[in-house]
């Protein structure tokens, strides 16, 4: 397991390179051009800049997330062959920097949706919070405005330049189906992903989140039998999905380990993180620990760890503890004690391993 931490850039993260490098076990960054719109081809001076700031900390780039997919694509206009021939381009930057995986993903509209970003708990921290009831009784131009009053910085998946066409966007997708949305899933894999394998990079695609329909727009990648599906679309390596644990998780029908021990050889990237999940399907972010959430993280852990898991791996969101001011979901302090109790576990697991194959050995 290769531990990777995510960055949004200098002047637009709270937590500094410098940071993320005391932290045991981190080699990488997760990194985007976060102000280049999605559609358009990334420029090699800006992506060298990133390259050159990682360098100086002894941090490599070989995970992205995201290079965003444009609405077009999504909504399968006659103008995405323009922007899946940007994506394409660049792919073939990012190979040239020793890229070796794009997260993505292909949920309309809104990427991860959460009602409340500070919602307090007992211990004084705050969380994002899902609340059912709510986001299914709302408009969603007042989601995005109390959610983009609510934080300085912007958000991944929260676009300003999105977020502006809200109203012709829902209008695009009114007729749009699941079946659609697969089948301009297709086409946009059947271009992008041989690109991709001709560079050595693999496309990771990130679940829905939540893993359910929101709004009235359709989200697919939401299950083990929708997953199975999506990697049958082009049934390669290149082809293969980022394992998001609190995403899928919130929805407690899914069997995350079960699928783990499916797709291992599909995930070159998984985002580890617990929630809680309240009855009425409310739920809402906790720290990693197993005992804080209803997401089984250390069987989850030991499920890579019996695959022989060597892909990338991240702590997911944290709560906002210790007074930390920082991005929603994106402190440095709780994600680094996630990634202390991965470790916990996984270095625990080898150490077993360790001591059953001296014992082998005696005998
Ligand atoms: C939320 C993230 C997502 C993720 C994208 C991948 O914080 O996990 O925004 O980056 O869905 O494209």
């Amino acid at each position: 397991m290769r531990m990777v931490f995510r960055w949004f850039g200098e002047g637009n993260d709270t937590v500094s390179l410098d940071q993320i490098r005391q932290i045991p076990g981190v080699e990488g960054i997760v990194w985007a051009l976060h102000d280049i719109p999605a559609g358009e081809e990334w420029p090699m001076d800006k992506i060298l800049e990133v390259r050159d700031q990682a360098d100086r900390y002894g941090l490599h780039l070989d995970v992205v997330e995201s290079v965003n997919v444009h609405e077009d694509i999504k909504l399968g206009l006659p103008s995405r062959d323009l922007y899946i021939q940007n994506y394409i381009r660049t792919i073939e930057k990012l190979a040239q920097v020793g890229v070796k995986v794009i997260c993505y993903n292909f949920m309309p509209v809104f990427d991860w949706a959460r009602t409340d970003l500070h919602k307090a708990t007992e211990d004084g921290s705050t969380a994002l919070f899902f609340e059912k009831a709510k986001i299914h009784g709302i408009d969603p131009m007042e989601l995005v405005r109390d959610i983009t009053a609510n934080s300085a910085l912007t958000m991944p998946g929260w676009e300003p330049e999105r977020l502006a066409h809200l109203g012709s966007l829902f209008e695009a997708y009114k007729n749009v189906t699941e079946e659609d949305l697969w089948d301009n899933l297709e086409y946009f894999l059947s271009a992008v992903v041989p690109a991709a394998e001709k560079n050595g990079i693999r496309m990771a695609i990130h679940p829905d989140d939540p893993p359910w329909p929101i709004f009235g727009l359709p989200r697919i990648i939401t299950g083990r039998d929708n997953i199975r599906r999506f990697l049958k679309l082009y049934d390669g390596p290149a082809n293969s999905i980022t394992l998001c644990s609190g995403s899928l998780g919130a929805n407690p029908d899914n069997d995350i380990i079960r699928m783990i021990h499916e797709f291992h050889d599909r995930i070159p990237f998984t985002h580890i993180r617990n929630v809680r999940v309240f009855e009425n399907g409310d739920f809402i972010e906790t720290s990693h620990r197993t005992q804080d959430g209803t997401v089984d993280i250390a069987g989850i852990v030991k499920a890579y760890h019996d695959n022989g898991f060597t892909g990338y791996c991240r702590p997911d969101h944290g709560r906002h503890i210790w007074g930390e001011e920082c991005r929603p979901g994106y402190g440095l302090y709780d994600r680094a004690l996630g990634i202390m109790y991965l470790w916990g576990v996984w270095d625990s697991l080898e150490r077993a391993r360790t001591v059953s194959a001296q014992k082998e050995a005696v005998l």
